[in-house]
């Protein structure tokens, strides 16, 4: 497949951009350190832009350090005049400031648009031709803030956005300085992107050799050890002034270091070291999403599992019940329906009294038939699914006392659920209640197909004709045909059963046997089917739709398209 960087570029961006979005609403300390996730994401986002922003673009020099080493007097060496805020005051300099020169007004305003987002105040201050500047050709030097002063947790990140517009990246460091841990954190994470860099040693005095050595050492330490780092130094200028300073041979010796070393960096290094940034730090940032997707997955497991426990409990509880089992009584009532329908009169009288009791309490001095309370069917799926939610509650609670990575996630999944229980569970009895009514299709189906079983073995149909259990159910037939049927099962049952072993004892018992078997079946893949559909669209997705900031949200399928994309870049 042939690579389409442009192609790739703004997807893989916009999903670094997401994963920071989510970061910032961590709290952990370690999120925010250098050595965290939100700084190297802020440096590969960046490096993203730079990359698709190359056309046109001036040489980029970024002057980087630990507080009060000289950065912002270092900048005004390079311009070659006091350009550049200096304090003696820790963390003075709190923003980006760029200086350019011979900087077209496209290159300028795309600085301003692309580099500096989001700086309210613009802090790109283009030098005229009088002023100076490092060489002829169009340029900008940065004057950055710094990343180890107390506060500078606030304002380092911007740090990131002229490191990976660097075409060269001048490091100042001090001899208190030179060692902090800071320093040699962002060296490593720089490390990948392999921009030209030198380091300036500034403020040396005495033990200048002794100075230069250690810092040698250090580098020798690093993952630096495999490069040539030029090594600047710069003398102490009594009183810090400028003038001083650039008038120093020393000073005139580091300028011409930065002025050899300026090159713009050809893209395809630029893409390689983007590459590599991303390479090491792709594990890190998704962690995270890793365990939300852990937790999905056994989310998704422990549903699947509750609902063969639910179907479980339906078969068992009335499926294999023959005292409940409604599905076959219904089809003997309206196999009835169908058998005595042309002899119904000599049957109704014996049925009537038979069933006085159950027809009262059916009519009585009501205008609609009783609807019975009690419909074990509908009861024994509303149980099951109640059981289902109840445990699936108690493993959202395990996975929030677990405490561990996805802790978060099953908090926000705790809230979510807990907001949508009742009306889960009122969507499950209307579909329920829907599923009962449609399958009374296969119940009329069957009772056909039996009526027809019956009709070829006329023997068994006349004595079944003749049997007394026919006088029980023609007056069943007829509380069916007048609409109390199918409502009220205890009142069928003994009649109902009585019949059914008639059947099933019977010629055609075989057949009996097989029809309800099939039943069964069917319900039984129907519910299966009902629990999966509802647990589909309102469990399983309710976790594709959590409301938490903290929360990544990345699907699965998101994600293999993103490392897809990423291998194009
Ligand atoms: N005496 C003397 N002072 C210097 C020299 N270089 C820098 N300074 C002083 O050191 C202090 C800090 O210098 P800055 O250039 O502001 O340092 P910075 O790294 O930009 O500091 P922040 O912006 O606070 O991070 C200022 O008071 C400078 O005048 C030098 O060679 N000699
Ligand atoms: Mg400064």
């Amino acid at each position: 497949m042939t690579a389409q960087p442009r192609g790739a570029s703004p997807p893989v961006c916009e999903f670094l951009q997401h994963l920071r979005s989510v970061y910032r609403h961590h709290t952990e300390v370690h999120v925010r350190e250098i050595t965290g996730p939100l700084f190297s994401l802020d440096l590969a986002i960046n490096a993203l832009r730079d990359l698709d922003s190359r056309s046109d673009a001036p040489i980029h020099v970024t002057v980087l350090g630990p507080t009060q080493v000289g950065k912002s007097t270092v900048v005004n060496v390079l311009v070659g005049r006091e350009v550049a805020g200096t304090s003696p005051l820790a963390g003075f300099t709190r923003s980006l400031q760029g200086f350019g020169a011979h900087l077209s007004d496209r290159q300028a305003a795309a600085i301003r648009s692309s580099l500096l987002p989001a700086q309210a105040s613009p802090a790109l201050r283009r030098l005229d031709a009088a002023e100076g500047g490092l060489t002829a050709e169009a340029h900008a030097i940065w004057d950055t803030p710094d990343f180890d002063s107390h506060g500078s947790r606030e304002y380092r990140n911007v740090v990131t956005a002229v490191s990976a517009a660097a075409d060269l990246i001048v490091l100042v460091v001090s001899k208190e300085k030179y060692s902090d841990l800071t320093v040699w954190q962002i060296l490593e994470l720089l490390y990948p992107l392999n921009r030209p860099l030198v380091v300036c040693l500034n403020k040396l005095d005495a033990d200048r050799e002794l100075l230069r050595s250690a810092l040698q050492r250090r580098i020798e330490e690093s993952r630096y050890r495999d490069r040539q780092l030029p090594i600047c130094d710069l003398n102490y200028v009594e009183g810090g002034d400028l003038a001083g300073l650039l008038s120093d041979p020393q000073t005139q010796r580091f300028a011409d270091t930065v002025r050899k070393m300026l090159r713009a960096q050809p893209l395809t290094a630029r893409r390689e070291g983007l590459l590599r940034l991303l390479d090491e730090h792709w594990g890190q940032w998704l962690r995270p999403v890793h365990h939300e997707r852990h937790a999905a997955h056994r989310w998704q497991q422990t549903i699947e599992r509750e609902i063969e426990i639910a179907v479980e409990t339906y078969a068992t509880q009335y499926l294999e019940q023959s005292r409940h089992y409604g599905a076959m009584n219904r089809t003997m009532v309206q196999l009835l329906a169908l058998l005595e329908i042309p002899v119904l009169a000599r049957p109704l009288a014996g049925a009537r009294q038979l069933l006085t009791w159950p027809m009262r309490k059916l009519f009585s001095g009501r205008e609609a038939p009783e609807v019975s309370s009690v419909d074990v069917e509908l009861e024994t799926l509303a149980s099951a699914f109640e059981h289902l939610l109840t445990s699936l509650r108690r493993n959202i609670s395990e996975g929030v006392a677990g405490n561990g990575h996805d802790a978060v996630w099953w908090r926000s999944v705790a809230r979510a659920f807990d907001v949508e229980r009742a009306d889960v569970e009122q969507a499950f009895a209307a579909e329920a209640k829907a599923y009962q009514q449609a399958f009374s299709a296969e119940i009329e189906r069957a009772a056909r197909a039996l009526y027809q079983r019956l009709s070829e073995r006329p023997a068994t149909l006349n004595s079944l004709r003749a049997a007394r259990v026919t006088a029980d159910a023609a007056g069943v037939a007829l509380a069916f045909k007048t609409g109390a049927i199918g409502v009220n099962e205890l009142v069928l049952t003994p009649a109902m059963l009585s019949l059914t072993s008639f059947l099933a004892e019977s010629a055609v018992g075989t057949y009996v046997n097989s029809v309800k078997a099939d039943l069964k079946e069917q319900q039984r893949d129907r519910v299966h089917r009902l629990l999966g559909d509802i647990c589909t669209q309102r469990l399983t997705r309710l976790t594709t739709r959590l409301q938490d900031d903290r929360i990544f949200n990345v699907g699965t399928a998101q994600l293999h398209e993103i490392e897809r994309l990423r291998r194009t870049l």
